[in-house]
């Protein structure tokens, strides 16, 4: 529906035409995104920005459209189409990639890949195997990215035992009342802290790398294209840090290689799919095998199940707070999507032999 502030917004950016339609994309859960449509048959995709998760857009839009341009030239070097395999942000008049209205909504605007789709669930292997080659490429291509310039869009975003702290505090405050309804997951956390650390203290001991890397990986973060179904362009580029490629291997295969979807209240449907477990492992590994040390091999699995359990944990949390950052559409939601995610990590749990020896058959595989 075309609102007054997304009229003044989509002539901020000055591109011309006149709006003819607008329809509202739902499956991100943190900002508002529009499809717009122009009678010049123009495509843009029209964001406002979640500002109560980013407090600096100025920060946050540096690091878009510094990435974005590096991945152009790369795109461009190995013949790629910079058109759909990256992002292509418009600037305002005033030369900024983002502008303020007069209610301090934030908001930007980037050409629409057309004929592209997004899945929720994998449709099938090779869609899953295609996501895992794009999000591998993705952080091969920001290899020499100058990481230092990056702006930490979200303070200790993937920092667990930091998570597993506030997860604490919104235990011990308890705004809500709702402590007691959800007492089984949060024994389920507690018992689980020593997980919470074992990257950090890594990372600690100076045994594992910093990447840029994207940290959002679900599957609904990569574009397909609808004429050859490959997976082509990375999209939700708002949390790109440095971090671990354990965590962007890890969010994808939680959200990609559970058998339900991430809200699904039969938990009896929860499961880790070790067929599209492995399809992912095969197509990031044929891109990231070289690159990739040993210890963050041994660590892929563990990452999976690390970046499950953290994502139960911020539901959690959200739950306990009363639902401020996530997206929801009944009070149960966030707690429905913990409980999801918990069932997930003990089904990992009782797989994590298995599913290393798939990181270990796919290193054999790639590794030089
Ligand atoms: C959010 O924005 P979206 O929907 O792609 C969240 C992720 C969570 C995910 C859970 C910036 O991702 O960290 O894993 O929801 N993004 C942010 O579905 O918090
Ligand atoms: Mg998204």
């Amino acid at each position: 529906m075309l609102t007054n502030e997304i009229r003044v917004a989509f002539e901020a950016f000055n591109k011309g035409g006149n709006i003819v339609s607008v329809n509202q994309i739902t499956a991100g859960l943190i900002n508002a995104t529009y499809l717009i449509e122009t009678d010049k048959k123009e495509k843009y995709i029209l964001q406002k920005i979640n500002s109560f998760v980013f407090k600096n857009p100025d920060g946050l839009m540096k690091n878009i459209v510094g990435v974005t341009k590096h991945l152009s030239e790369k795109i461009k070097e190995y013949g790629g189409d910079d058109k759909r395999e990256t992002l292509n942000f418009q600037p305002c008049t005033d030369g900024k990639y983002y502008f303020t209205d007069e209610n301090n909504g934030v908001w930007r605007m980037y050409i629409y890949v057309d004929e592209a789709l997004t899945y929720n669930k994998p449709k099938n292997n090779d869609t899953f195997r295609s996501a895992g080659c794009t999000f591998g490429r993705f952080m091969k291509l920001l290899a020499d990215y100058p990481a230092d310039t990056l702006y930490e869009t979200i303070v200790n975003f993937h920092n667990t035992p930091a998570r597993y702290e506030n997860f604490l505090k919104a235990v011990e405050a308890d705004i809500k009342g709702r402590k007691e309804v959800c007492q089984d997951a949060i024994d389920f956390v507690v018992s689980r802290k020593a997980d919470t650390h074992r990257l950090t203290d890594l990372i600690a001991e100076g045994k594992l790398p910093l990447r840029v890397t994207h940290n959002d990986t679900k599957l609904n973060n990569v574009l397909f294209d609808i004429a050859t179904d490959k997976s082509i362009c990375v999209i939700d580029l708002d949390t790109i840090m440095p971090g671990l490629s354990m965590y962007d291997f890890g969010d994808s295969i939680r959200s990609g290689a559970n058998r339900a979807k991430e809200d699904e209240t039969d938990l009896s449907k929860v499961s880790i799919d070790l067929e599209l477990f492995e399809t992912y492992v095969d197509g990031y590994l044929s891109e990231t095998a070289d690159s990739l040390t040993d210890t963050e091999l041994e660590n892929l699995a563990f990452g999976a199940k690390l970046m499950t359990f953290e994502c139960g944990i911020r539901f959690l949390t959200d739950y306990l707070e009363g639902d401020v950052y996530f997206r929801t559409t009944h009070p149960e939601h966030n707690i429905v999507r913990a409980r999801n995610q918990f069932k997930l990590v003990a089904d990992m749990e009782e797989h994590m032999d298995e599913m290393n020896a798939i990181v270990m058959k796919y290193k054999e595989k790639y590794k030089k």
